[in-house]
């Protein structure tokens, strides 16, 4: 594996604490020991929107990495950075086609069925909402397809260590119980394969709960 040197500065994440699209990359950036600080962009108070972000993201969203004069977004996007630029060659991202394509359709299952089916209620739930069941339906369908992937294999590309497939899907799927999708009992091979990711040395965990809003917030 070739090695790349570690930045002399911190990367900066611009996240929200909640997001599991933000959490995916702090995990990354946590297990491969980079350097890195937060800043706080709060959705609900629209700092998504303001000029400085949208600087940054003219679409409004976060998660936004910055490292030096890279400014980068979109959650699998910079996965796929951090990993050509300071962990090149290794198990983190396959060197095969059939590899590099099934890594490409669990990025797009966790933009597609995971953003829609746990994150949706989940953030329903965590805002005080009803979940709409159609769209928890859909979560239930992913939930199915990943226990069945996980049958026989520890982690979700199948080799002998995790990859960006599995920092992709275990933010939300970790909280899976607050989108009404417990693990526990349907779903053993995913309650086994989310703890084999917390038992790793850097796992940080994705927040539960919103920060109290301060006084006089809207
Ligand atoms: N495809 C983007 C989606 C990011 C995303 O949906 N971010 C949400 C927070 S979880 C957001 O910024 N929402 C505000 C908005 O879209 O206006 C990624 O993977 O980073």
């Amino acid at each position: 594996m070739t090695s790349r040197t570690a930045p002399t500065t911190p990367l900066t994440l611009h996240r929200t604490a909640i997001s599991g699209h933000c959490h995916r990359v702090e995990l990354l950036l946590s297990l491969l020991g980079l350097p890195y600080r937060l800043v706080d962009v709060n959705l609900l108070r629209g700092e998504h929107q303001l000029a400085a972000h949208r600087a940054l993201n003219p679409l409004g969203q976060v998660p936004v990495l910055v490292d030096g004069d890279v400014v980068l977004s979109d959650s699998n996007a910079i996965l796929v950075y951090l990993v050509q630029r300071y962990a090149p060659g290794s198990a983190w991202m396959p060197q095969d086609p059939v590899g590099q394509a099934q890594l490409q359709r669990w990025f797009s299952l966790a933009a597609g069925l995971l953003a829609t089916g746990i994150a949706g209620p989940r953030f329903a739930t965590l805002t005080g909402k009803p979940i709409n069941e159609t769209v928890q339906a859909q979560g239930r369908r992913l939930l199915d397809f990943l226990e069945t992937s996980l049958q026989g294999r520890d982690w979700l590309l199948g080799g002998a260590a995790p990859s960006l497939a599995d920092v992709a899907l275990v933010s939300y799927t970790s909280q899976a119980h607050l989108a009404g999708l417990p693990l526990a009992p349907a779903y053993p091979g995913i309650a086994a394969w989310v703890a084999r990711l917390q038992a790793l040395p850097g796992y940080v965990p994705l927040q539960d709960h919103l920060d109290p809003q301060p006084a006089g917030a809207a």
